[in-house]
């Protein structure tokens, strides 16, 4: 399965790593990293691009709004300055293949047309105006399962059938892209690990995650560092590394086609043992 992304082809028949740049000053694990009294440096940020790319992933994903409960809003123009000179410099000095993390009509055309090759929205698109501007793009778009929004998502998650219902929001949102003119090439379907659940509905989805694949569009998935470690191993942020390892490799193993990490050497080392399974054997 060969994905194209602007001026980028990916290949999909081996999980690829989305690597996480967040030039936020408050997301919950990377948050503040490229900031600089106050200012955030876009040395840092593509420095650190530069070293995920090196590690090997496929993708660097930019977002400029943290969606952490509790975070502080931000202004569509505080996003566009925190994201658009970091795509542009990461596409232009790095060549890099450059996700945007954004649910804003404006900040996807600004993004576009600083080069990203893909679309990442947390609230698949349901902005007003939204899909709109991600048809016009051309570009392929993740759209995420969440249930409720991020300040109170985390309250009290309920769901009948947690996967039957996340795969009704995707065939929902499917619908919806495709009416507004993105093809069914350009989707990509995510559940939303932690968006909205539980760590009871999160290795629901995860087990069942090959229901989610049969529907035939890439697979993306993001657990990396999140809660549902604290509440399965009782591990603070830092010392998360081995449970996201375990599940990366778990989410690979059941057929995901992209994995959104924090730590892009380990994770593509597990995936890379994982593929030497599946190679021929030489002796
Ligand atoms: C921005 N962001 C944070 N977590 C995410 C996840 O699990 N998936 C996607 N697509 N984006 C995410």
């Amino acid at each position: 399965m060969q994905l194209a992304c602007g001026t980028h082809r990916l290949d999909l028949s081996r999980p690829q790593v989305m690597g996480i740049l967040n030039t936020t000053p408050d997301s919950f694990s990377d948050g503040g990293h490229y900031y600089r009294n106050g200012q955030l440096s876009l040395a840092r940020a593509l420095e650190r691009g530069r070293q995920m790319l090196a590690e090997g992933a496929a993708i660097i994903d930019v977002g400029g709004e943290s969606t952490r409960p509790g975070a502080v809003p931000v202004s569509e123009q505080e996003e566009l300055d925190r994201v658009v000179p970091v795509v542009e410099r990461l596409v232009a000095e790095l060549g890099a293949l450059v996700s945007v993390d954004t649910s804003r009509p404006g900040v996807i055309r600004e993004a576009a047309a600083a080069g990203a090759g893909m679309l990442n929205d947390v609230r698949a698109l349901t902005r007003d105006g939204a899909l709109q501007a991600a048809a016009d793009t051309g570009l392929p778009v993740c759209v995420m399962h969440m249930q409720g929004q991020p300040d109170t998502m985390q309250a009290q998650p309920a769901y009948g059938d947690v996967v039957s219902e996340v795969k009704g929001f995707l065939h929902h949102r499917i619908d919806a892209c495709r009416a507004a003119g993105i093809g069914p090439e350009r989707l990509i379907l995510d559940p939303g690990f932690g968006f909205g659940k539980t760590l009871a509905h999160n290795l629901a989805l995860l087990r069942r995650l090959p229901e989610l694949v049969a529907l035939g569009y890439p697979v993306l998935v993001g657990m990396s560092r999140k809660s549902m470690l604290e509440h399965l191993l009782g591990r603070a942020l830092e010392d998360r590394l081995a449970g996201s390892l375990a599940l990366a490799l778990a989410a690979a193993q059941r057929g995901a086609h992209i994995i959104r990490v924090h730590d892009v050497a380990a994770t593509r080392d597990v995936l890379d043992v994982e593929a030497a399974l599946h190679s021929p054997l030489d002796d």
